[in-house]
């Protein structure tokens, strides 16, 4: 399988970093990423490519992970007794939506060989102004696509890794917005107290992407709150995600993988007291 059958390689040629388009496509991107934390390139995949990985996510949708607690903080953790019932640890939101997770989309599928493809990571890296990444080392949900059915919705959370892109391969008809507050919290400060507004309803810092099929999104979703609303639509939403690190060996916190994907690996039992973070930051 070729590369070329997945990307538009030619609008956005990123196996060539020495050409005049690729630092084009790198500059356009550091800008949007500084501004507000979100980047899109689009029609970034071929046709053939979103058929091909619609396809195999299609293929997969039966296996997915629906988690029985339907309840969750923004931190997608339990809640703190030691802390008001009104602190952002304590405010639990319906999450309805599901995963297919990374072991059931192995070796040889399209959605794996464009994960390891290493020309994406160096473009990525580059975008970041990082000197390398890594694949996200957590085997259970380095990749996986979110899969929001009619009426299901995927709360207000904070991801795990700094560092995610994700492509959407199926809208909602309606509904099933993206939207993001751009660095609500640094890795230096929770911000409890504007995470709070967020959660009462104050939407004077919330943004919504218009995504379509194909467009690739950069994310910075560890201090950007965000959030899919509702399905209102009538088909299903499909949006795959791939997570890069900037330190190797980072793994997810077990009991949050264990509740999200549902499964754990002894990758997790392992890591279970050296979870490589760089910051101290709640899950
Ligand atoms: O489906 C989306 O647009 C976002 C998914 C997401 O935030 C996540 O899986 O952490
Ligand atoms: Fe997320």
């Amino acid at each position: 399988m070729k590369l070329s059958e997945i990307i538009d390689l030619k609008t956005y040629p990123i196996d060539q970093p020495q050409s005049s388009q690729y630092k084009e496509i790198v500059s356009s991107i550091k800008g949007g990423l500084d501004e507000d934390g979100c980047a899109v390139l689009s029609s970034f995949l071929s046709d053939s490519g979103l058929d091909a990985l619609v396809s195999e996510a299609d293929a997969r949708k039966s296996k997915a992970y629906y988690a029985e607690s339907k309840l969750c903080n923004i931190y997608l953790a339990e809640g703190n007794p030691n802390k008001a019932d009104d602190h952002p640890q304590n405010i639990f939101m319906e999450r309805s939506n599901g995963f297919i997770t990374a072991d059931l989309l192995d070796e040889g599928t399209y959605a794996h060989t464009l994960y390891y493809w290493r020309p994406l990571r160096d473009f990525l890296a580059a975008c970041l102004g990082k000197k390398k990444l890594h694949i996200y080392a957590d085997p259970v949900s380095n990749m996986i696509i979110n899969l929001c059915k009619p009426q299901q919705t995927f709360n207000w959370h904070f991801d795990t890794n700094e560092f995610t892109i994700t492509f959407l391969l199926k809208g909602a008809d309606s509904g099933g917005h993206f939207e993001y507050v751009p660095g609500l919290r640094n890795r230096d400060d929770e911000c409890f107290d504007e995470v709070k507004k967020v959660l009462n309803g104050d939407r004077s810092r919330v943004k919504r992407l218009d995504l379509r099929e194909g467009d690739l999104q950069f994310f910075l979703g560890r201090y950007s709150l965000h959030q899919v609303t509702n399905n209102t639509g009538s088909s299903d939403r499909l949006l795959l995600i791939q997570s890069f690190t900037e330190m190797p060996g980072v793994v997810g916190n077990p009991s949050r993988v264990k509740d999200l994907y549902g499964k754990t690996t002894t990758a997790h039992k392992e890591k279970v007291n050296d979870r490589s973070r760089g910051d101290q930051l709640l899950d």
